[in-house]
């Protein structure tokens, strides 16, 4: 009779086991879920995407084929990316965007090509080995500045979580994804790079993402990915 406890046990723990990010919150208001982001496969099932080659480690919309409601953001300002719940696996954070190109809609793009740069990144705190925390554990979402010098126009902007508590062996880190729209105003005239084509971003054997965060406790931790463009 232990069954029927047990399969209960399995799907809480699977109801715990991961999360999504499906709000934007911009000038302090949080939309609802999968308005201004695309509403990605796992919004029941939760799970993330293993494979950093597969075309979901883009923006994970296969299934759904979602678009969404374009948001307006000022460039300079603060642009929030929230989670269905709190983002409790330990791990970092990248955020990137692309500008679909001129003319286009960006409700119609796909984000293809060398088109992404990095925007936000929350990386491990390391002092050498003895200790190792991560500041983006445990967090509602994230909020980061939309560059000042971020030439105006219509942008994908693409979260990733990386969760690292089995990432030990290949394909074992987890990638929690979604993309966002947003119309950019009042921007500059900077040029954003370096530019980096997702998937093609990693390989799956970078020192950040390959990486065993329990034993040795790692003396360093490199962030996966280009560096942060800020304008
Ligand atoms: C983006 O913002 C510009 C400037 O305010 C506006 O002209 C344009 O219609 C907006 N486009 C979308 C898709 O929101
Ligand atoms: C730590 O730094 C060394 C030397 O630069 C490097 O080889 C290694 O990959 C780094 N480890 C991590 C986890 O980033
Ligand atoms: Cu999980």
């Amino acid at each position: 009779m232990l069954a029927p406890v047990v399969a209960l046990l399995a799907l809480a723990s699977q109801a715990l086991a991961h999360y999504t990010f499906p709000d934007l919150v911009v000038g302090g208001a949080k939309s609802a879920d999968w308005v201004n982001i695309r509403r990605t496969n796992n919004y029941n099932t939760q799970a993330p995407v293993t494979d950093v080659k597969s075309a979901d480690f883009r923006c994970y919309t296969s299934e759904t084929q979602a678009t969404a409601t374009t948001a307006t953001v000022a460039a300079g300002s603060q642009l929030g990316i929230w989670a269905d719940q709190a983002v409790y696996h330990p791990g970092v954070v990248n955020v990137y965007m692309a500008k679909a190109p001129s003319g286009t809609d960006v409700a119609s793009w796909d984000g293809s090509g060398n088109v992404w740069f990095k925007v936000y990144q929350i990386s491990a705190v390391t002092d050498g080995g003895k200790t190792i925390s991560w500041p983006a554990q445990n967090q509602a979402g994230y909020t980061f500045t939309v560059p000042k010098n971020l030439p105006s126009g219509q942008y994908l902007v693409r979260i990733e979580q990386i969760a690292l508590h089995v990432a030990q062996t290949f394909g074992g880190a987890q990638f929690y994804i979604s993309c966002g729209q947003i119309n950019v105003t009042g921007g500059g005239s900077g040029t954003p790079g370096p530019l980096v084509a997702i998937p093609g971003v990693y390989t799956g054997n970078e020192p950040g993402i390959l990486i065993n965060i329990n034993y040795p406790i790692p003396a360093n931790y490199t962030q996966p990915g280009p560096a942060v463009w800020s304008g």
